[in-house]
């Protein structure tokens, strides 16, 4: 191993955030160096809690996070925070106050945040999120705490690399609900309301209630619907414990083992496909390719033919 790296994962693993951030920058970018970080550091990822909070935009994702920080602090000595999120205050986009909120927790030295990019990622988002959360696991963070936005489908690929996911939905969201019914319902572990303070709560407990009753049966578990006001920290606690009885549900259920299997089926799958058509590209070659598709156009040959003449050997 280089020296540089081997030195760079030392100070990582006592806690030199500085080192922390430019091996996650490297794994990041898949620049030089990657490889060797991933080797070193995959084997032992695997004991942090990692929470998925996701959810519309402006629904108080970053508020909660930021308080959850403080209360699983109190328990752990590290937790880290990756924001998939460009209006994300960890990523500057925020409003005075949440930027203030957020200063304790800079200042904490056992509180590590990473705002990340959402485009760009060769492999995609949700491979680097997940490449990203596994080293800051095997460098010692107790909880990490993935904050993204649940819209797109690339989101919601992103917070299958959780072993939890919290959906936060606000009270008077009224048609949007429906949208989140399609997507994200699906895959949250817990149940969020936030902005309880607000009118409408119980009408939004009532028809999250009913929606989970009218989706098809899942599994064992019966996602919980917390209410939290984020800005005072209510309900917070009860947030925390219900993420640790899904957690303690989902080890003893096998539904951890499941997921992780999921996970490491889709990234050995996809990984292979990209090795085996970058291979095929080299052995066909683009002048052949070129040729054949001119074929195809001009109606010469038909698409079957055209790609199992460049498949055969040459
Ligand atoms: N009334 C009320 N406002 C909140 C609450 N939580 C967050 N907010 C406000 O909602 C706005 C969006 O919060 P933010 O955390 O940035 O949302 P995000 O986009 O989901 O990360 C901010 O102005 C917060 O101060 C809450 O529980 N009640
Ligand atoms: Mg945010």
């Amino acid at each position: 191993m280089a020296v540089a790296t081997s030195d760079l994962l030392a100070s990582a693993r006592a806690g030199d955030k500085r080192a922390i951030a430019r091996l996650l920058t490297v794994v990041e970018n898949d620049a030089p160096g990657a490889r060797e970080i991933l080797r070193e550091t995959y084997p032992q990822a695997g004991g942090a809690l990692v929470l998925g909070v996701t959810g519309p935009p402006g629904g108080g994702k970053s508020t909660l996070v930021s308080r959850l920080v403080a209360a699983y602090r109190e328990r752990a000595p590290r937790v880290a925070v990756v924001a998939v999120d460009p209006s994300s205050p960890f990523s500057g986009g925020a409003i005075l106050g949440d930027r203030i909120r957020m200063q304790d927790r800079f200042l904490d030295e056992g509180v590590f945040i990473r705002s990340m990019a959402s485009r760009g990622h060769s492999g995609g988002l949700a491979r680097t999120t997940a490449r990203v959360v596994g080293v800051l696991d095997a460098l010692g963070t107790d909880v990490v705490i993935v904050e993204t936005v649940g819209v797109g489908q690339e989101e919601i690929e992103v917070v299958r690399v959780v072993d939890t996911v919290a959906l936060v939905t606000v009270p008077g969201l009224g048609d949007d609900i429906q949208a989140i019914k399609a997507g994200v319902l699906e895959i949250a572990d817990v149940l969020v309301v936030n902005k309880a303070d607000r009118p409408g709560a119980d009408e939004t407990v009532r028809d999250l209630a009913q929606m989970l009753t009218l989706g098809p049966p899942r599994n064992a578990w019966k996602p919980p619907i917390v209410r939290t006001v984020a800005a005072t920290g209510e309900g917070v606690d009860e947030l925390v414990r219900a993420v640790d009885r899904h957690r303690e549900w989902a080890a003893s259920s096998g539904e951890r083992e499941r997921r992780r299997a999921d996970a490491a089926r889709v990234e050995v799958e996809a990984l292979l496909r990209e090795s085996l058509v970058r291979r095929l590209e080299e052995r066909v070659g683009s002048e052949r390719v070129r040729r054949a598709v001119e074929r195809v156009a001009s109606r010469a040959v038909d698409p079957y033919a055209a790609v199992e003449e460049l498949l055969a050997d040459p």
